[in-house]
């Protein structure tokens, strides 16, 4: 019995980087490849509650080597998760980077606020990218104050690496994830840290032993850089889901924008969605400038969602 982490679902098969002394094994830098076990899960992952458990690219598992030669096995067990996702289809996010273009295109403050909803109902840290730094720093300054106070903000440019180290040290040793709308410069970012992604973007080499290569983005899998850091590429994270955000916070919504909590327990009733109560701390804070005005609007919207959700689905 062996444990490891699964870096690629495909077909059926998980591969499944064996752990040494507990962390995963190799270093991509370092030149020394892991093996990779090319595993099928035996049928235990059936049932648990009313949810089907399936392993995800992320998950630490358990798994059973039936040929050494040939680096074959079978997943058997899979280890307690931090979280699950459904798209893409990934567990254990520790780190969001929840990234956006100062211009090309142009960014939008409220899909930001969405990916950040879903970061914090998925217990997982973000920070806010603002890339393209190059082509507009008044821009990219703009949004940058939005966030600032709230989460960690790193102004780069995949271009010029401006501001890329700053952010690496965000981020080294972890494991991590990128969500923003297409364009944004996700995958360039990416490049900068995952030496071998880079070198299989430009060679449109594969590897025989895990199929990497030919950067398609249309599967899953995780990248090993330096310092144990580990990069999810995926073809990126779908726009928060009102549902899932609510039933994971427990309809909790103001709990998911981290600016709000000093103020939750000064409300005059205890219940108040902060918005048209009296005595309300949070729309005073707003009134303060302690919350900027847009995202107490993205607010706002989740919660308007979330209850024309909630509504739908008790009438029916
Ligand atoms: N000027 C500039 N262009 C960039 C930067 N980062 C990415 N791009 C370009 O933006 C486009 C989209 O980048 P990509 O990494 O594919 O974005 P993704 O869809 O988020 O993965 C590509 O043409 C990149 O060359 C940057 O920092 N500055
Ligand atoms: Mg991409
Ligand atoms: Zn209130």
């Amino acid at each position: 019995m062996t444990e490891g982490l699964i870096v690629k679902a495909l077909s059926g098969f998980y591969y499944v980087e064996a752990f040494e002394d507990g962390k995963a094994a190799g270093n991509a830098r370092a030149g020394c490849a892991p093996t990779v076990y090319q595993c099928r899960a035996r049928g235990l992952f059936k049932k648990e509650g009313a949810t089907r458990v399936t392993p995800l690219v992320g998950d630490r598992v358990r798994f059973d080597v039936t040929d050494e030669k040939d680096a074959e096995g079978y997943v058997t067990e899979i280890l307690p998760r931090r979280n699950a996702f459904i798209r893409p289809p990934v567990a254990n996010v520790e780190v969001f980077l929840v990234t956006v273009a100062a211009k090309d295109p142009d960014p939008n403050p409220e899909l930001t606020d969405r990916f950040l909803v879903s970061a914090e109902a998925a217990d997982a840290e973000a920070v806010v990218v603002v890339n393209k730094d190059d082509l507009s720093p008044a821009a990219a300054r703009k949004m940058a104050q939005i966030y600032r106070g709230v989460y960690p903000v790193a102004v780069v440019s995949a271009q010029t690496r401006e501001g890329t180290d700053a952010l690496w040290e965000m981020i080294k040793g972890r494991t991590v994830a990128f969500a923003g709308a297409s364009g944004v410069g996700k995958t360039s970012l990416l490049a900068c840290w995952a030496e071998d992604l880079a070198a299989s973007m430009e060679t449109g080499e594969v590897s025989r032993k895990t199929g990497r290569g030919k950067h398609t983005t249309r599967h899953v899998e995780i990248f090993r850089c330096a310092d144990g850091t580990l990069l999810f590429d995926t073809p990126g994270f779908s726009a928060f889901e009102p549902a899932e955000a609510a039933n994971l916070a427990a309809g909790r919504m103001d709990m998911l924008f981290p600016e709000f909590l000093p103020y939750l327990g000064g409300c005059r009733f205890d219940n108040c969605s902060h918005t048209h109560e009296p005595g309300c701390a949070v729309r005073a804070a707003l009134e303060a400038g302690k919350i900027r005005q847009t995202r107490y609007g993205s607010y706002v919207k989740v919660l308007e969602e979330v209850e024309k959700w909630q509504n739908y689905h008790h009438q029916s």
